[in-house]
């Protein structure tokens, strides 16, 4: 198509300082779903992600983990696992992925941050305030919440060095004008924090070199500095496109962006810092900024860190990868916060997938394939009322008006059955790109569902198996009631394929939806499945999830995760105090053979051993092991006992001394090993 009309969209770039959770998917998915709408429009989409690679607390992570920086972020954007393993998963369409650390990118900042100084915006100073080293924010006294980062919540340092500023000061009031006078930014709460929080109180130049770390971009005329990690960050969205570098030559056909997806922590830069840098520059502004809530778990934001982070490897692999991207979407409000939990992804399997969309494909198909061999036949198709109704439709559509019916039938008619569906259906593209306009997906996924609601209605009331019972004298009209069941999943189909394009293409498969009728224009016009096409029930694409099963398997798995991501071993601290060689000893530790051992009776933990210890007499010593070992596991086996410590009573009995074992930590798991030497050993051989 010829002068396709273009839209740029972004995703924030991430962080690659911990593997990505659920939250950094939902931002990623809803983009993704977003830019696979504007596709099916017809538009020209450059959608970009990436990863954002530098800062100190990447630096710091490397350096604990014994690697170079580049290593470390190398292993979490592009190994296993990592950043684009995961995007690759969850099917997401992105155009381009950047990476900071990209040569091109780096040039492109260095230039980007020469403009800004040759033109008088960035300039030499002293930086004297407060860091939120998490956030890697830089914050003024009087924006910090009870001292601590008013983002994170998090303790901040003083800091004072040799900096530049950038000239945000100067672009307050065009900025604040942009906020409040444009839809720049969206939802409009955001607005209110914007500028109550942070224009109104007056907006300080923004300190954008660091001396204290390397691992930056080099401030290229001075050096020692390096550009502060969000300048760097920001300009992705231009560099990616070709600004100040050779690597693309996309940006005069795709700059400005029609939308930067971003998460509502990051409002403030993308909606402050961004438009002031972007002025300073002389470039067009971007047309949106959206910011959309956080999923939080038990209450809470999820961090690594709180160690409540759920792994969408985890929960894509046991439900499917388009179950997740639709719960996803579904379920929360795209602007506001959410709450994520296992039973309401399984609900939401459940009750939308397997009982109103599984039901209405698998029961429309398998009666297609049962009553008629899976072909419906030519005159099964859109009676001349029908179609008569779809141009109605067509002409509202052009005329922009509503579309209004008169018709009265009696309850009970089927053709008013009919109408009602059909009516639903050619409405249904209307309210879904309303929504889907206003980045509400929620809403545009509420309207889907309303209509196949409505379609799982129609099955009852029109009973096909009923009709069924008398084929020669309803076969026509079973045939058209189960054309109308597929032409409105296959309209249903067509606008969910953003969401699910994997299960969207099996479905059309089964209903025979050859290409064309899976388009955005089609999806607005009743009666464009070929009755003749051939209708096969194929594999069931939502089953249903067994909610308690599911949740014990989960529970288990996030369980074993959780102690996999604890370190491996963890060992006492040595003791740094000396002790003298004659104390040392006086302890008299001796070989003892296990003459027998048993379980103290109403005890959990003990276990009571009869020892030869060389003396002649047994020697009964009670040790608090029984988790580790069976009793019958030890007898004739040869361990060591401090024989001189002081007789002590355990549950009754008297324990002479204490056997010797290894302790240390696996997994957070603490674990015993009882010392045990060569049988050669004869009882009673002392050990120095
Ligand atoms: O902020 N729910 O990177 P990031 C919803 N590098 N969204 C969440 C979330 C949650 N629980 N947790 C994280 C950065 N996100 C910067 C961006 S852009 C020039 C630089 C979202 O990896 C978060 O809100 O910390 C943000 O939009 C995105 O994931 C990336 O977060």
């Amino acid at each position: 198509m010829a002068n396709k009309p273009k839209f740029y969209i972004t995703t924030p770039i991430y962080y690659p300082s911990d593997k990505l959770h659920i939250g950094h998917t939902y931002c990623t998915v809803a983009t993704d779903a977003i830019a696979r709408y504007k596709r099916l429009k017809g538009f020209d989409v450059m959608f970009l992600t990436g990863t954002d690679e530098h800062g100190q607390k990447i630096e710091d992570k490397a350096a604990e983990a014994g690697v170079t920086p580049k290593e470390f972020v190398d292993n979490i954007v592009e190994g296993e696992h990592g950043v684009k393993d995961l995007w690759k998963l969850m099917n997401i369409s992105n155009d381009r992925f950047i990476r900071t650390t990209d040569d091109y990118h780096v040039a492109a900042i260095q230039k980007i941050f020469k403009k800004m100084y040759d033109n008088g915006d960035i300039y030499k100073g002293v930086y004297k305030g407060k860091y939120c080293k998490p956030c890697e924010s830089f914050w003024t006294e009087s924006q910090l919440v009870d001292g601590k980062c008013p983002d994170c919540g998090r303790e901040v340092q003083d800091a004072e060095e040799e900096a530049y500023f950038f000239r945000l000061s100067k672009y307050a009031d065009r900025v604040r004008d942009l906020l409040v006078n444009t839809d720049f930014l969206e939802p409009r709460s955001r607005v209110h924090e914007m500028v109550n929080n942070f224009i109104d109180p007056g907006l300080e130049d923004l300190c954008v070199s660091r001396t204290s770390f390397t691992w930056g971009i080099p401030v290229d005329f001075d050096p020692g500095h390096v550009v502060y990690v969000w300048v760097d960050a920001l300009s992705n969205y231009i560099t990616a496109l070709g600004y100040d570098n050779d690597k693309y030559a996309d940006f005069d056909k795709y700059w400005p962006a029609d939308v930067h997806i971003v998460g509502k922590e990051i409002v403030r830069f993308h909606s402050i810092i961004w438009p002031a840098m972007l002025m300073s520059l002389g470039l067009p502004l971007p047309k949106k900024v959206f910011g959309h809530g956080w999923l939080l778990l038990d209450g809470g934001k999820m961090s690594k860190s709180k160690g409540n982070v759920v792994d969408p490897y985890l929960l894509s692999e046991k439900f499917g990868v388009d179950a997740l991207r639709f719960f996803l979407m579904r379920t929360f409000p795209f602007g506001s916060d959410g709450n994520f939990s296992n039973e309401l992804l399984i609900q939401t399997i459940n009750t939308d997938l397997a009982n109103d969309l599984g039901n209405l494909l698998s029961r429309t198909t398998a009666m297609a394939d049962k009553y008629f061999g899976g072909v419906l036949g030519e005159g099964a198709g859109a009676t001349e009322d029908e179609n008569y109704l779809n141009g109605l439709y067509a002409q509202a559509r052009q005329s922009r008006s509503e579309v209004q019916l008169a018709f009265n039938f009696p309850e009970g008619d089927p053709v008013k059955y009919d109408v009602e569906l059909i009516r639903a259906a050619l409405e249904l593209r209307e309210k879904y790109e309303d929504a889907m306009e206003h980045y509400a997906p929620h809403t545009a996924l509420a309207e889907v569902f309303r209509v196949i609601d409505r379609a799982n209605k129609y099955i009852d009331e029109n009973a096909p198996w009923a009709l069924a019972k008398d084929m020669e004298q309803n076969s026509a009209r079973l045939a058209h009631v189960l054309y109308n069941l597929l032409e409105v999943t296959r309209i249903c189909g067509v606008l969910l394929q953003p969401f699910m394009p994997e299960s969207c293409a099996k479905l059309f498969a089964q209903i025979g939806a050859a290409e064309n009728v899976r388009t955005w224009e089609s999806a607005a016009q009743w009666g464009a499945l070929d009755p003749c096409a051939a209708v096969h029930k194929g594999e069931n694409l939502f089953p249903r999830v067994d909610m308690d099963k599911a949740l014990a398997e989960l529970e288990e798995a996030e369980a074993a995760a959780r102690k996999a991501a604890l370190p491996p071993i963890e060992l006492e601290p040595q003791l740094t105090e000396n002790v003298d060689f004659d104390t040392f000893c006086k302890s008299d530790l001796r070989a003892v053979k296990v003459k027998a051992c048993e379980h103290v009776k109403k005890s959990a933990k003990l276990l009571r051993f009869t020892l030869d210890d060389g003396t002649g007499a047994d020697r009964q010593i009670l040790s608090g092991i029984a988790a580790y070992y069976e009793p019958e596991q030890l007898v004739g086996k040869t361990l060591v006992a401090i024989v001189n410590l002081p007789p002590r009573k355990m549950m009754g009995l008297e324990s002479q001394g204490m056997l010797l074992s290894a302790v240390h930590t696996e997994h957070g798991e603490e674990k015993l090993n009882l010392i045990m030497v060569s049988d050669d050993i004869p009882a009673g051989a002392k050990l120095c």
